[in-house]
């Protein structure tokens, strides 16, 4: 058993596998430091299967040919075994060990995945239909979740809505994002560079454009990028900062600016307009109109759409719903202005 894993671990974490591995036939390139056991364990998996594979047909083609029946010969064959003891604790035995190590190296893989460094940065995830929000110690919110190279960072996950999943293959990382609770795994980003966020648990018709990147920065890169992004309402002009909330909370998921209708009504030179309710009221949209839209969306709800905005009180501050007003309001004075979300 000892030398079993032994040799397992050998396999797994020795020299001889542990490289730096680009793309392969089956991976995207390693680009966390915790990709290696993962992919360590499905090549032994691989191999382990390949091997059984290869003999089990070997084997069964040799007994095709060299013990097929001629006839009725083999029932009146005396001394035929019914079934033979050692070789089936031999089967029975054997793979157990097999099976056993896998968990082993499969287990051990995962608590390292489980338990991060005590030094680890943290992000809190947001997931929601159909966008990731990362928020940052200081409190700002980005829609791709930038970090430094070589740090552990720790990702603390909930979800608004339904189950999302958190997926980065570069990273070989995978965490189901759940409502009403807080998932958390970690990782450390080998390279500067961007690496691909999926989500990968269905969750409704904008599930495959639920993307978002992973932006490692150079070694005091990611400092300065967080001051001068935290910083973005002051240093730009209103509407353009509301235009940047607007994609990164997620507006643009639901709401087009280019006069399109999608889950939600385009945003598309609305001021002003006057708009039919659900109720059979009639709304003129204005600051109020479009503030209480934001932070208690069921108020009213516009007749020919499903009361499906989520709220965002607590979420946006004052300061941001009004450069996302004046954003609004810019889709209007500009006359036909062609801003894709
Ligand atoms: C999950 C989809 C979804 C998201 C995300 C979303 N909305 Fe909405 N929104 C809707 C729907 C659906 C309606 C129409 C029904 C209603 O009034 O509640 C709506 C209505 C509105 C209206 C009223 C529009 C009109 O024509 O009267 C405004 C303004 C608005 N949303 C702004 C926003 C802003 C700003 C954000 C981002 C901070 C946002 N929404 C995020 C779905 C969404
Ligand atoms: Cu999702």
């Amino acid at each position: 058993m000892n030398l079993l894993i032994g040799i397992l671990q050998g396999l797994t974490a020795g020299n001889l596998l542990q490289t730096d591995r680009g793309r392969t036939f089956w991976m995207p390139p390693q680009g966390s430091t915790g990709a290696s056991s993962v992919d360590n364990v499905f090549d032994l998996i691989f191999w382990i299967s390949m091997f059984f594979f290869a003999l089990i047909v070997i084997v069964m083609v040799v007994f095709v040919f060299r013990y097929r029946a001629r006839g009725r010969e083999l029932d009146s064959k005396p001394g035929v075994p019914k079934h033979n003891f050692r070789l089936e604790l031999a089967w029975t035995i054997i793979p157990l060990l097999i099976v056993i190590g896998i968990f082993y190296v499969g287990l051990r893989g995962f608590l390292d995945m489980a338990v991060p460094p005590a030094n680890a940065y943290e992000v809190q995830v947001t997931a929601q239909r159909w966008k990731w929000l990362f928020t940052y110690p200081n409190g700002y919110v980005d829609e791709n979740l930038h970090v430094p190279v070589g740090r552990p960072i720790q990702l603390v996950m909930t979800s608004e809505d339904v189950i999302h999943s958190f997926f980065v293959p570069d990273f070989r990382l995978k965490m189901d994002v759940v409502p009403g609770r807080y998932s958390k795994t970690w990782f450390e980003a080998k390279n500067p560079g961007q690496h691909q966020i999926f989500c990968t648990e269905y969750c409704g018709t904008g599930h495959s454009d639920m993307l978002a990147s992973v932006v490692v920065h150079e070694p005091g890169g990611f400092e300065r990028w967080l001051e001068d992004a935290a910083d973005f309402i002051e240093n730009l002009p209103p509407a353009e900062a509301g235009q940047m909330l607007y994609q990164q909370r997620g507006c643009a998921q639901c709401h087009s600016v280019d006069g399109r209708a999608g889950i939600g009504p385009t945003l598309k030179g609305i001021f002003g307009q006057t708009h039919p309710m659900q109720d059979g009221s009639s709304v003129t949209v204005d600051e109020d109109y479009i503030r209480e839209s934001i932070l208690d969306p069921q108020a009213k709800v516009v007749a020919g759409y499903q009361p499906v905005m989520p709220t965002f009180q607590g979420k946006l501050k004052d300061k941001e719903i009004t450069v996302i007003i004046a954003y609004i309001k810019s889709l209007t004075d500009s006359g036909g202005e062609q801003e894709e979300g």
